[in-house]
């Protein structure tokens, strides 16, 4: 049996959060645990859609009142509402594993806040800038470096690293496999798997 958490990602754009998540989420399929992700690609398209997408299919009233980009704001209510959501999963006996760089502290503490002690476990994915950059899966930190793109995480708006996390994973010297086992293994100290 394993009772339901929160597993917290966070870091840079292109730091390995959601590839671990997704791993992470096999691995607990093959203990038997409930377990799901959440991560960009499918919460900002949908649940926290952006204002283009909005525009299309609510207009564009709508879409600028309740769609979701980059700024300091928009980042506090996409964390507010797949903290939420997450807590949900929780209390539903869920293992959700959230990947979302989530770079302000103050937005994680109080997602942390709203949960019982031991249920959100803050994992920081530890990648170095320069290795983010070189990987560049979607291009977004050349765009950025050229000034095509404005408030990119660790180019021109603040990435803050976790003071306390429950685990700190150096994502660019294991392999994920080995980093989600570190997950699992902390899970089980914990009693939780
Ligand atoms: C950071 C951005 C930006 C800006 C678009 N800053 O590599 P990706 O593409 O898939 O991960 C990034 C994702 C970040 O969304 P989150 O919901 O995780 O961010 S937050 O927690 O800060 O709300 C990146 C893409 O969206 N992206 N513009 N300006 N990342």
């Amino acid at each position: 049996g394993h009772r339901g958490c929160v597993i917290w990602f966070t870091g840079l754009s292109g730091s390995g959060k959601s590839t671990l998540a997704n791993v992470l989420d096999h691995m607990l399929s093959a203990r038997g645990a409930k377990s799901a992700v959440l991560d960009g690609d499918n919460v900002r398209h949908g649940l926290n859609a952006g204002r283009n997408i909005l525009k299309e299919t609510h207009g564009d009233e709508f879409a600028e009142r309740f769609g979701l980009g980059f700024s300091a704001v928009d980042r506090e209510e996409n964390i507010r509402r797949i903290g939420a959501v997450a807590q949900l999963f929780c209390e539903a006996g869920t293992i959700a594993l959230t990947a979302f760089i989530s770079p302000y502290r103050v937005d994680r503490d109080r997602v942390r806040a709203t949960m019982p002690d031991g249920d959100f476990i803050e994992v920081f994915v530890d990648t170095p800038l320069d290795v983010c950059e070189q990987r560049d899966p979607k291009g977004l930190y050349k765009k950025a470096r050229a000034g095509e793109i404005s408030h990119f995480t660790g180019i021109d708006d603040p990435y803050e690293a976790p003071d306390a996390p429950e685990l700190t994973l150096k994502a660019s010297e294991q392999t994920p496999e080995a980093l989600a086992g570190e997950v699992i293994d902390y899970l089980v100290g914990r009693g939780i798997l």
